[in-house]
């Protein structure tokens, strides 16, 4: 045990007595609350340390999606790494199965001398709970509370209420500068785009938005595996994940004028990704279908006139794959075709069939690769299409029904829309939708697959 935990070493000196804070949590994310009680608790107690532990599978929150314990853990870090006398470890988050506090306490109970006192410190709103715990006698014998005061909670009450109690808790209780912060309150803050700053330290405020946590999904539609999938992004080689950040800040110059667009662009990225993800392909794979799906709409800045000049020049209507269309009829698609021109010459490492995928991402094509169809379904389910009950079904299917399947819904919703908005339906696009039907039934897909 003692050779595998992060725990730090306290109590070598058996003739004197140590105080250990213990500061649990769910962290989803950490504030300056957490902080300010923990700071305030080692200040009036004299505590040596201050022991975060991030709760892995955290008892009270079973019926709620909590962020990845990877990410509650690494924003604990973050917030406290500047303060020598805090401490984060994982104890917690690689324990299996539900978080409870009495196992984490017996495991510190057995780790630490009997000279080292424990103090397990929390808001006034948990200490209201304790005697609901696991286990909570046991709790009472190992530690001393310190309840600390949130805004909105009478101490003098809980003290009274606790007392009533046949458990006997030790409690410190302790005034801390009013803080009405909550993590659920950060979350909402940043689900809306309101500022976090001053709320809780900018490491964390930067990793939520490097990380994309926290953001307002609520219809999308897609699985909750799925959307965790969204939020937690590969994490790549560090060339690869330098080479996504150099292509997101291309894609940002080159879309500057049309932002809703970069929006939409940088969310196909990651749509994709985590689409091939889903359908089993390698970190190689995704971080192609990342790339692609940031580039799909490269030539989206230019207008519909511009682009039918461009592709007379670059000689489109010699393309094998828009065989028998006329370049007039198929204004609206060029830009998938035009797009992998350019970014060819621009990014001689951008693979056939990435350019593929870029290319065919307006037209389809009877038979499509894999990235192909990734980048396809990417487009079309992007969440920043919006809540559109026939999108969010499309969402619904995501991980459901195979990757061809899914193609085959996507392709057909792409039509319908056409002839829902009254536009000219290309022959072609109407022959490619016949194959996968004729494809799909020798295969003997049942619609509700
Ligand atoms: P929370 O989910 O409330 O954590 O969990 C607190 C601790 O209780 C964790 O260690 C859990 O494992 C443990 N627990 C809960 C339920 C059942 C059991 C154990 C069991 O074993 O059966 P939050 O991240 O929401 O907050 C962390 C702490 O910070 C809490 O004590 C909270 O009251 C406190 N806090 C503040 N204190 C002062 N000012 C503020 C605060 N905001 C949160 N603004």
């Amino acid at each position: 045990m003692a050779e595998k935990t992060d725990l730090p070493i306290l109590g070598e000196d058996k003739t004197k007595t140590y105080r250990l804070g213990i500061m649990g949590g769910t962290f989803d994310p950490i504030h300056n609350g957490h902080l300010v009680a923990a700071e305030q608790a080692s200040d009036e107690l004299n505590l040596d340390l201050v022991l975060f532990m991030p709760a892995g599978s955290p008892a009270f929150k079973q019926d709620r999606d909590v962020s990845s314990a990877k990410d509650r853990f690494a924003m604990t870090l973050l917030a406290t790494a500047d303060n020598p006398k805090f401490i984060t470890s994982r104890a917690e988050i690689e324990r299996e199965g539900i978080t409870y506090t009495a196992d984490t306490l017996q495991i510190l109970r057995a780790f630490y001398p009997k000279n080292v006192e424990l103090f397990f410190i929390t808001g006034a709103d948990a200490l209201l709970e304790i005697a609901k715990w696991k286990d909570s006698e046991k709790i009472a014998e190992m530690v001393t509370f310190v309840g600390a005061t949130r805004p909105g909670y009478d101490l003098d009450k809980i003290q009274v209420e606790l007392e009533k109690s046949p458990i006997p808790f030790k409690v410190f209780y302790l005034e801390v500068p009013a803080l009405a912060i909550s993590s659920s309150e950060l979350r909402t803050r940043q689900a809306e785009g309101k500022s976090l700053r001053y709320l809780t330290s900018d490491s964390v405020i930067g990793y939520i938005n490097k990380h994309h946590l926290y953001r307002a999904r609520k219809d999308t539609g897609f699985s909750s595996t799925f959307q965790a999938a969204l939020n937690n992004p590969t994490i790549f080689s560090e060339d690869e994940q330098k080479g996504i950040e150099q292509i997101e800040k291309d894609a940002a110059k080159q879309l500057e004028k049309k932002p809703k667009r970069l929006a939409h662009s940088l969310e196909v990225g990651r749509v994709a990704e985590a689409l091939a993800k889903q359908y089993g392909a390698d970190t190689k794979e995704q971080f192609k279908a990342r790339i692609a799906g940031i580039l799909h709409d490269w030539e989206k800045a230019a207008s519909v006139e511009e682009l039918f000049k461009k592709a007379k020049t670059i000689g489109l209507e010699n393309d094998p794959r828009l065989e028998n269309i006329k370049l007039e009829d198929a204004k609206p698609l060029l830009h998938g075709f035009i797009a992998a021109h350019t970014l060819k010459q621009r990014y001689p490492n951008l693979t056939e069939d990435m350019l593929n995928a870029i290319a065919l991402h307006t037209l389809g094509a009877k038979d499509m690769g894999f990235l192909e169809k990734i980048i396809f379904i990417a487009d079309t389910i992007d969440p920043t299409r919006g809540p559109l009950p026939r999108l969010v079904l499309l969402r619904c299917l995501v991980g459901k029904v195979s990757l061809d399947e899914l193609y085959f819904c996507c392709y057909r919703e792409n039509i319908d829309y056409v002839i829902a908005t009254n536009r000219y339906l290309l022959p072609q696009s109407l022959d490619i939708f016949n194959a996968l039907v004729k494809k799909r039934s020798e295969l003997d897909v049942s619609p509700s697959a």
